[in-house]
């Protein structure tokens, strides 16, 4: 982006002492400093990469060794993960196309005492030769006392489309040996680790090495325990029916190149999307709506 685009965007979108948007090595990121929180959105993928609202240390977690390059995905945040979750077609990325693609910025505004984001990515040329569909999708972000994504699928086209989707996001633990998730008790889940064997949670959700389940038909609330940190870290959704729970542990993490090697310790994964058997169908003219509400409060309870 040259420096004549980013002064139209802060121009345009910017607001004074609230928001800006900056080039971070090359990619250009907004930049959000409210009474209620401090929070980073990167245009390329509409990724929210830092929420950190009043009182509170980071609730999004960002690797220290993320790549901040065009064309790829930063290891943190919430990367949007669509049209499709989890491994692609043969020779298509996994996750999707759209959190490597530049986003545009469309609407900063204030409503109430909450600010308003709205980012959005439209079909071209080049995606549907990855996936032959017209779209607009956008990711509308509110930052209040608690962080919602919204992420908005609209079908411009004449096809349905059947799509998966999820909103990624990493939060910053203070431990994840001591930290449980709760809110997915009695739920099915495909473990995987293990082949996507099969399982039924039994209670609350704990961590002793690697762990990616992908848990179905589920609509609850999940709370994240996050002792280490003496808190608790909620995640609300609407018009998702899978939540993803991830931390790749010591090996898996090893071998990534954007994540140092201890970090595992401080990251978990608790992901709302529409996964395997949830999909979703968007019929020509339609939109889905996927929302996750992100709050947090002092003080753990055991679950
Ligand atoms: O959501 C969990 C997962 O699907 C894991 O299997 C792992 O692949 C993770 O996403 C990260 O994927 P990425 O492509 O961002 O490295």
């Amino acid at each position: 982006m040259t420096k004549q685009e980013l002064a139209v965007l802060n121009e345009e979108f910017g607001m004074i002492s609230t928001l800006d948007i900056r080039e971070v090595s090359g990619v250009p990121v907004i930049f959000v400093s409210t009474p209620d929180a401090h929070a980073r959105i990167a245009l390329q993928g509409g990724q929210v990469l830092s929420w950190q609202p009043a009182g509170h240390s980071a609730v999004l977690w960002t690797s220290k060794a993320a790549v901040y390059q065009t064309g790829r995905g930063v290891r943190g945040g919430v990367p949007v993960c669509w049209p499709w979750f989890g491994a692609g077609d043969e020779g298509k990325p996994a996750h999707g196309f759209v959190r490597t693609r530049m986003w545009q910025l469309r609407e900063t505004n204030w409503l109430g005492n909450q600010l308003i984001i709205r980012l959005g990515i439209r079909d071209d040329e080049e995606t549907r030769k990855i996936w032959n569909h017209s779209f607009d999708l956008e990711l509308q972000v509110v930052l209040g006392r608690t962080l919602v994504m919204r992420l908005v699928s609209r079908n411009t086209g004449s096809q349905s489309m059947t799509l998966t989707e999820g909103l990624h996001t990493y939060f910053n633990v203070g431990d994840i040996a001591n930290t449980e998730v709760t809110g997915l008790a009695r739920t099915l889940y495909l473990d995987k680790v293990h082949d996507m064997d099969r399982h039924i949670q039994s209670g609350a959700v704990s961590f002793t090495g690697e762990t990616d389940r992908v848990y179905l038909d589920t609509d609850s609330i999940c709370v994240i325990h996050d002792r280490e940190h003496d808190r608790r870290i909620g995640i609300r959704k609407l018009g998702s029916l899978s939540t993803v729970i991830w931390n790749p542990w010591r090996d898996k993490a090893a071998g990534f190149t954007d994540m140092q090697p201890d970090e595992y310790k401080q990251m978990l994964c608790v992901e709302t999307c529409n996964a395997v058997s949830n999909q979703v169908v968007v019929d020509p003219g339609k939109q889905h709506v996927m929302e996750a509400e992100i709050l947090v409060e002092a003080g753990t309870t055991r679950p």
